[in-house]
């Protein structure tokens, strides 16, 4: 057994939901054979979000964590190639604070990669039948943010940890009233089973093109 952690997202923006953590709970309530997985939702807010991240993975001590958030817009499920070292809020968290240009970890790299087998994962997802893509940027907000602590953490303390970040698209059903792309929770959840397979069983990623020219 592969014991993985997924995290998902509490509701912010305004939204009443958020697919991250109906997905992560999904995928987390019926596993694929041979993982072990816990689902733990994350508050919308910089720094407490990896307060919470680093109990749940000292309390289920996994070996593949993988973080998920609500990218808003996007069309397709985006695996995370790069974490940032930088908070910079477009809106404010959900406690208020808006961080603008300030580090994560002062002093810590400028940015860390993804140690998930990213391409495979993207692969497998397709495979599946579901959209995916490697994304180039988790942006700057509380995801970005939770993925650099996420990264940090296994650099610096948990070297046998890999793990990464994905990002799910709106729900239909949160975008009934505006004209945005959207894929549902359950679809979300068989990319996130599929996502954890792939890293459980990848070590060396695949060589396919995944790059972007912009
Ligand atoms: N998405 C936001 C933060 C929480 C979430 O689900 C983001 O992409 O930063």
């Amino acid at each position: 057994m592969t014991r993985v952690l997924l995290t998902g997202f509490a509701p912010f923006d305004g939204e009443s939901t958020n697919p991250s953590w109906q997905a992560v709970r999904a995928a987390a309530d019926a596993p694929p054979p041979g993982i072990e997985a816990s689902a733990v939702e994350l508050p919308c807010i910089y720094g407490a979000s990896i307060a919470v991240l680093r109990a749940a993975i000292e309390e289920t001590r996994p070996e593949i964590v993988v973080c998920v958030g609500q990218a808003g817009g996007r069309p397709d499920i985006t695996v995370e190639r790069v974490a940032l070292n930088v908070d910079d809020a477009r809106i404010p968290d959900a406690s208020g604070a808006g961080p603008i240009d300030e580090a994560i970890v002062p002093g810590g790299p400028a940015a860390y990669f993804s140690t998930l087998p990213i391409k495979a994962c993207v692969e497998a997802v397709r495979a599946a039948g579901l959209p995916a893509s490697v994304s180039n940027t988790a942006g700057t907000f509380v995801c970005n943010h939770v993925f650099y602590g996420l990264a940090h953490l296994i650099a610096t303390e948990l070297p046998d940890v890999r793990g990464g970040f994905v990002h799910v698209p709106y729900t239909p059903e949160q975008v009934v009233a505006r004209a945005e792309p959207s894929l549902p929770a359950d679809a979300a959840a068989r990319a996130l089973r599929e996502i954890a397979l792939t890293a459980a069983r990848t070590r060396t990623d695949i060589r396919v093109a995944g790059g972007a020219t912009h």
